[in-house]
């Protein structure tokens, strides 16, 4: 079984579509491991994001991702770093594949309601950077 770090972002909590984006998590068969919902601060974003930090979006990102509470997941499930990007399609959601998560609910580019590691090193990364051994069990 495979781990993957995933969020629904703060555009997508706001406008309360959690639940409807959890649901389709399940629906896909992951086995939600840790969740909780959290405001991200400029720190953390401006870490998270540290590889974009020369792209002329990066300021922008940071403000979105510290604009309100984000939901921060570790999901489970046999080729999970694939299969959820997979779910979530496209960056751009005008790119986004039918019944992926982002042409059913971002917004834009920036407000693409959803993040997921890209590769196993990014997911063992990104998972410590929000969750605790403990909370991983
Ligand atoms: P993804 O792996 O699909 O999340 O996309 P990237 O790692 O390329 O980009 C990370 C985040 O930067 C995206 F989710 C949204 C933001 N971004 C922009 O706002 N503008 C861009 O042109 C590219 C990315």
């Amino acid at each position: 079984m495979e781990r993957t770090f995933a969020m629904i972002k703060p555009d997508a909590v706001a406008t309360g579509k959690t639940g409807a984006i959890l649901s389709v998590i399940e629906q896909n068969g992951f086995r939600v491991v840790a969740m909780k919902k959290h405001t991200i601060s400029q720190k953390e974003a401006e870490g998270f994001y540290g590889v974009h930090k020369e792209r002329p979006f990066f300021g922008s990102l940071v403000s979105f991702m510290t604009s309100g509470p984000s939901v921060l997941l570790v999901l489970e499930k046999e080729g999970a770093i694939k299969a959820w990007r997979d779910l979530m399609g496209a960056t751009n959601p005008a790119n986004a594949a039918e019944g992926t998560i982002r042409k059913m609910f971002a917004e834009s580019i920036e407000r693409n309601a959803s993040h997921g590691s890209d590769a196993p090193e990014t997911a063992a990364v990104e998972t410590v950077f929000f969750f605790s051994h403990s909370e991983l069990l």
